[in-house]
């Protein structure tokens, strides 16, 4: 009786961490300026944002571009920041369009577990 009492705590602790909204925003902000990115990859779960931190000042601003082309931010000034929605599970690499080596990387849902089973 009183495993499963504990089992059914230990379930219920692991759905509130799932719960969509429930990671911080604090986690999926990356810090970017003159050719850094901070940190070098978040996760988040399908249909969240990930929010762009520009800290330097730059001519024209700092601009997010994913390689594969699936999102790119205006130039950003100093302090300004960007969101991006993203609904797709993946693995998105992107970098500073301003400092290509700056390169970061957004993994969205699991990836590398399969959304339907594979025959
Ligand atoms: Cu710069």
């Amino acid at each position: 009786m009183h495993r499963a009492l504990r089992t059914r705590i230990a379930i219920l602790a692991t759905g509130a961490v799932l719960l969509p909204g429930a990671a911080t925003a604090d986690e999926a902000t990356f810090q970017i300026g003159h050719n850094r990115v901070a940190p070098a990859e978040v996760r988040i779960a399908v249909g969240e944002s990930v929010r762009f931190e520009n800290q330097d000042a730059m001519p024209g601003g700092h601009s997010i571009v994913a390689d594969d082309g699936a999102f790119a931010s205006p130039g950003l000034a100093k302090g300004q920041t960007w969101e991006h929605k993203f609904t797709e599970p993946g693995v998105y690499v992107f970098r500073i369009k301003e400092h290509p080596g700056a390169v970061g990387k957004v993994i969205v849902g699991e990836p590398g577990v399969p959304a339907s089973p594979e025959q």
